[in-house]
């Protein structure tokens, strides 16, 4: 396998020049897309199209209805419309593995020629024949981004709104430790580029909450517990609640970051218990647990600050695993803020 995994020099070319050879792209990103997933699909679809290359997108699930104000994401086609279609290349954007497209599609979306891994997790295996894996990068839009001025084309509307909510995303609306100034300088041109405004586009992602999720939230949050130290908080989900609100484990997401975001705490886990008795699990922390070491422990992965795993236990067994794994990674001496001190 040509792997050109290049940590330090992201190796742009080699993949324009994969560009420059061939002309039938399909683009894929990992299964319950997120902003940043289908952000950096579409974004590359308007420069591949630009280029004018013939494009297709194939997702294992459905675009989530807050997404649904993004230019073309009604082109997006499910996995049973790969069919006989056999790509040049395959490009799989944001997945972390390839079998996180979908353990299906992972089988039937096959390229002729080459598999291209965009991404920019730090737990990110090397599985294609060209990998531009970049973990310093805020989000894979943000290396579409770069991809792009490394070909010096210019970014049209569609694909900078497109960029843009991937960049909002997952940076958690810029407040992620991700957040640089460069990520800001990013953001800024493409707002700049683009006939959208941030507030239209956070509108979009984040307030067409429907009102089973908040019936479901207040379920999870009455379960609420907190070690003796205050540093670990979990909150779960069970299929009852599901059931009694009308919702799915999918209407979790996002319920972590509001653990975390309690005084004092400084890991967060939200696990939701799945129709096979498994155990799916959200951890956030807040200063400086990497919770993706955390995540790995449980065959999982993620970020420093952001990761997941599932684990073959029942959820109250997962939960009592997880705290106990968590208290080796909390610091009894680490006090929020210490270096204000120093100034
Ligand atoms: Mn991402």
């Amino acid at each position: 396998m040509n792997t050109l995994q290049m940590a330090n020099t992201p190796d742009y070319d080699a993949l324009l020049t994969l560009f420059d050879q061939y002309h039938t792209f399909a683009l894929s990103t990992h299964i319950h897309p997120d902003g940043d997933a289908i952000g950096s699909e579409l974004g590359l679809y308007f420069f591949l199209t630009r280029l004018g290359k013939s494009v297709k997108i194939f997702n294992t699930d459905v675009v989530p209805p807050n997404y649904r104000f993004l230019p073309l994401w009604e082109g997006i086609e499910g996995a049973h419309s790969v069919g006989t279609y056999r790509p040049e290349v395959l490009i799989v954007l944001d997945a972390s593995t390839l079998e996180r497209i979908g353990k299906g599609l992972s089988k039937t979306l096959l390229p002729i020629h080459s598999l291209v891994n965009i991404d920019h997790h730090a737990t990110a295996e090397a599985f294609g024949d060209l990998n531009l894996i970049i973990p310093t990068a805020s989000s894979t839009s943000e290396i579409v981004y770069k991809l792009i001025k490394h070909h010096e084309s210019p970014i049209c509307k569609a694909c900078a709104l497109c960029l843009y909510t991937g960049l909002m995303f997952d940076t958690g609306c810029f407040r992620h430790s991700n957040t640089t100034a460069e990520t800001h300088q990013i953001a800024a041109e493409l707002i700049g580029i683009g006939d959208f405004t941030p507030d239209e586009v956070y509108r979009n992602v984040y307030e067409q909450v429907p009102v089973a999720k908040m019936h479901l939230l207040s379920e999870v949050l009455r379960t609420l517990e907190i070690t003796d130290d205050g540093k670990i908080a979990s909150v779960y989900a069970t299929q009852a609640m599901f059931r009694k609100t009308g919702t799915t484990a999918d209407a979790v997401e996002g319920v972590v970051n509001q653990i975390q975001a309690i005084a004092g705490v400084e890991v967060a886990l939200c696990v939701s218990e799945m129709t096979d008795r498994s155990t799916k699990v959200s951890l956030r922390s807040q200063e400086y647990v990497d919770v993706s070491q955390l995540a790995a422990e449980f065959q999982g992965g993620g970020h420093a600050r952001a990761a997941g795993c599932r684990i073959a236990m029942p959820y109250p067994l997962a939960i009592a695993a997880l705290v106990q794994a968590s208290q080796r990674y909390i610091d009894p001496d680490h006090f929020r803020y210490g270096d204000c001190q120093k100034d």
